[in-house]
């Protein structure tokens, strides 16, 4: 018999049903299993006395087993799970538990070493279906303004970013590099005419950083766009994308997400504040006192971001913050600068950085001038020459999707990302 869903079940009809044991009852004279698809779960009833033969079977069945359950659905209202149950008339352990590893409420790390098992609650199941649906939404809005998805290279020839956090691999007889973001390649699809186009895809970072926003290699969702006047078309297009999706994810997931995360999907209204970083460490000094280490002048802190949440609900209402005029300095060499201000800014969710995007200098010269301050002229050589044969101006951002999922629903990053990687973390 064809396997059926347990969400697709018709009741009075002979149905076989393939998951994981829940939980198992089992007492004198009838065993109860809960079983688990994707779908849901339903409760299997075994009449232990006109099946005697599956008392063997039932003795060494242990919980997350796999079975195959072949029976018929009835309406019970004695019934918890649904007021339904599946009365059995045939049972098959595909794979035997061994016993749990662990408990429900095991710490971060015992869940991370077994977390193919920590990802089987339903919890966890509808952290990836609101991160599918958020990244479904992203896609479709930038398809429908023609954008091409595009897979560029993680394998490199020199750091993308910065040098000092890369992850050197052995290539043969020479060295390569992890790419840290695919910045160089999606401004070569400006230089091929592609106008516009978007990927998303793992990027690296060799950052020795225990925080709960920081891991070694995250999925990027990164785009480029030609032909824009300032990278304030940047910002609008990111905060509409935004809004977009997380109004897709409300209509679907709200609920779901406010019963099982006790957190609220908000939809951003449009248009996202701004703020120039000046103004705003005069806004955070005048209101909470806070005080710019010098070294970090030109840049955000960590508190920094999470101070300019309070300031962004206080003065705006709004939880999204958009901040502009960064030292040239602290920003990557390929940021276009006007008057020698970085046209570009980061984008602060609930205190936390989620972008960074920028229009690009596309001018051969300048371009080759600014990687040439930070000497970095021949290792991004290959990238410059994309700048020779005629390029439009042109603009993009980065945006981490493990750090959207996490500020979401309200988790750390090691919860949001299907397999965390950190410093000290490689395996499973
Ligand atoms: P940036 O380095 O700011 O910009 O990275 C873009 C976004 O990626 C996410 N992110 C991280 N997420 C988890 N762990 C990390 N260690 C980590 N580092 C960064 C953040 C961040 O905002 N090329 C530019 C983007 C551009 O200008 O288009 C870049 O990579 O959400």
């Amino acid at each position: 018999m064809k396997r059926t869903l347990i969400s697709e079940a018709k009741r009075n009809e002979p149905v076989r049903i393939q998951g994981f044991v829940e939980h198992i009852r089992n007492t004198r004279n009838m065993a109860f299993l809960v079983l688990r698809d994707r779908s849901g779960s339903l409760q299997a009833t075994i009449e232990k006395s006109t099946h005697p033969e599956w008392n063997a079977l039932l003795e060494t069945l242990t919980a997350e087993s796999v079975v195959s359950v072949e029976g018929t659905v009835l309406e019970n209202p004695a019934v918890k799970l649904g007021a339904r149950e599946l009365i059995s008339t045939a049972i098959e352990i595909e794979s035997l538990a061994a016993p749990l590893p662990l408990s429900k409420n095991a710490n971060i790390d015992t869940r991370l070493d077994y977390r193919w098992i920590d990802l089987r609650g339903e919890k966890e199941r509808l952290l990836f279906e609101v991160q599918t649906c958020l990244v479904q939404a992203m896609r479709e809005f930038l398809l429908e303004r023609n954008f091409l998805e595009i897979h560029t290279p993680k394998l490199i020839a020199a750091a993308s970013e910065s040098g000092a956090d890369v992850f050197e691999v052995g290539y043969f007889d020479r060295k390569a590099y992890l790419a840290q973001s695919p910045q160089f390649y999606k401004q070569m699809a400006m230089a091929a005419g592609f106008e516009r186009i978007f990927e998303t895809g793992p990027v690296f970072r060799a950052e020795k950083s225990y925080t709960n926003r920081h891991t070694t290699e995250f999925t990027g969702f990164d785009l480029e766009f030609s032909y824009i006047e300032s990278f304030h078309d940047v910002m609008h297009l990111e905060a509409e994308m935004l809004t977009f999706a997380l109004a897709r994810v409300q209509a679907r997931y709200g609920e779901e997400v406010e019963r099982l995360y006790g957190a609220k999907v908000i939809v951003p209204k449009l248009p996202y504040p701004e703020i120039a970083l000046p103004e705003l460490y005069r806004e955070l000094e005048r209101r909470y006192g806070y005080h710019l280490p010098q070294s970090e002048r030109g840049d955000t802190t960590t508190e920094a971001e999470q101070l300019s949440y309070r300031f962004s609900m206080e003065e705006f209402g709004h939880e999204f913050l958009l901040i502009t005029d960064f030292a040239a300095e602290k920003r990557a060499f390929y940021h276009m600068r006007k008057d020698g201000v970085p046209q570009g800014y980061d984008l602060v969710w609930r205190g936390v950085e989620i972008t960074t995007g920028a229009q690009r200098e596309h001018r051969y010269d300048v371009l080759c001038a600014q990687a040439n301050e930070r000497g970095l002229g021949e290792d991004v050589k290959f990238y410059t020459e994309f700048f020779r044969y005629g390029c439009p101006p042109h603009g993009g951002f980065g945006l981490g999707v493990d750090r959207l999922t996490m500020l979401l629903l309200g988790t750390g990053i090691k919860e949001a990302m299907f397999l965390f990687r950190g410093p000290n973390r490689l395996t499973p």
